[in-house]
């Protein structure tokens, strides 16, 4: 990935970030985020997909290759599960210097109830092989990076595939998927960042060799140095955001508040260990105190928290929030660089004034 050589946004940037939205922050407001409402991130183009002819393809390094259309899979066992999904690009435009991608602040997370059918039994009437080591997934979608035509394609190895919460959904919030959310089927990882989640599923390939693809190898990978092995991108690390308090300035966006009392909220999660705490900070992050936290709509989706804060002399004031989670992993308060930009979970700062 390239380096910006200015703090200014380019065209190109602003070209991504005009077709891959964000979650506006005052949907942190609702439990499940509103379907026109969650983030969205697109690496090619929306592809056209005929329901009629589509198939899933399964096969590979299996016993038997399985053939699927959209109303068997259907006729299968389906569950829903509430799924806080966030680009591991998110956070990504506060870097310096800033990697050059889609230029996230904060808004790329939502949360969706999918409804669909788990992967691992559909993997197991095909009959895993032994020595199967990887399962990608390719998506219908097609595009050039790093200077290769490709389709957008992720693996897991097979003991994350056959995790029970990973699921093949062809719903969100009791809706048909929408185009841009990956129709008629993608796939859904849980507690893990949005790359892994392929939309418009096409084929499922068990492989008996390490996938080396693009989006494996070169992509979602935490390094310092191009040619760096790196640590690749897995599960969400924790993050707090809150609802963004007051009212808008319209430029700059800056919050206004009413001097006294007000209820400040937002909502965290952690892709690995729960969330076990968020804490509220009203002075950039010198003094800290707890947040009431409940408990989370399901294993996979964020918390509500609430903190009641009187603000009792007009000012500017910087208020903050982070999370920590139950294996004691938190946010840091000032974002950690790497090469592509990714899982940036720095402490959210919003600046407020209070005006008398
Ligand atoms: N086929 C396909 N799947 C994809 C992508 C893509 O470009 N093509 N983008 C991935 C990325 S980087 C993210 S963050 C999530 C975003 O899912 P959403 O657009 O439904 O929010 O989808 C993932 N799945
Ligand atoms: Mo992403």
């Amino acid at each position: 990935m390239a380096l910006a050589d200015s703090d200014e946004i380019t065209l190109e940037e602003l070209q991504l970030a005009a077709r891959n939205h964000g979650m506006p922050l005052e949907a942190l407001r609702y439990p499940l985020t509103p379907v026109g409402l969650h983030y969205l991130l697109t690496h090619y183009d929306i592809p056209a997909v005929d329901p009629a002819s589509w198939r899933l393809e399964v096969g590979g390094h299996v016993e038997r290759a399985l053939s699927l259309s959209l109303d068997e899979l259907r006729a299968r066992r389906h569950v829903r599960l509430p799924v806080t999904m966030e680009c591991a690009g998110n956070g990504r435009a506060a870097l310096s210097p800033r990697p050059v991608s889609q230029p996230w602040l904060l808004e790329a997370v939502g949360t969706a109830e999918w409804r669909g059918t788990p992967l691992r039994p559909l993997l197991e009437e095909a009959g895993i092989l032994a020595g199967a080591v990887d399962v990608l997934f390719t998506g219908l979608d097609r595009g050039v990076e790093a200077d290769v035509e490709q389709a957008y394609e992720r693996s897991l190895s097979t003991a994350d595939a056959l995790r029970d919460e990973v699921l093949l959904a062809w719903e969100i919030n009791g809706e048909a998927l929408p185009p841009q959310h990956g129709f008629p089927l993608r796939l859904v990882v849980p507690g893990w960042y949005g790359m892994a989640s392929v939309k418009w599923l096409g084929r499922i390939t068990v492989l008996d060799h390490p996938y080396e693809g693009y989006q494996q190898r070169s992509a979602y990978r935490l390094r310092q140095v191009e040619d760096e092995d790196g640590e690749p991108l897995t599960r969400l690390r924790p993050r707090a955001l809150m609802v963004p308090p007051g009212v808008p300035e319209f430029m700059s966006r800056r919050r206004i508040l009413d001097l006294g009392p007000c209820v400040l909220e937002g909502r965290a999660w952690s892709g690995g260990d729960p969330v076990v705490s968020v804490e509220m900070s009203t002075d950039g992050g010198s003094t800290w105190a707890a947040a009431e936290l409940a408990e989370p709509p399901g294993a996979f989706a964020w918390s509500a928290w609430r903190f009641e804060w009187d603000a009792s002399a007009p000012g500017e004031y910087m208020l903050c929030c982070r999370a920590r989670n139950g294996a004691g992993a938190g946010q840091p308060l000032e974002a950690l660089w790497n090469l592509g930009g990714y899982a940036n979970n720095a402490v959210q700062r919003v600046p407020v004034t209070i005006r008398p």
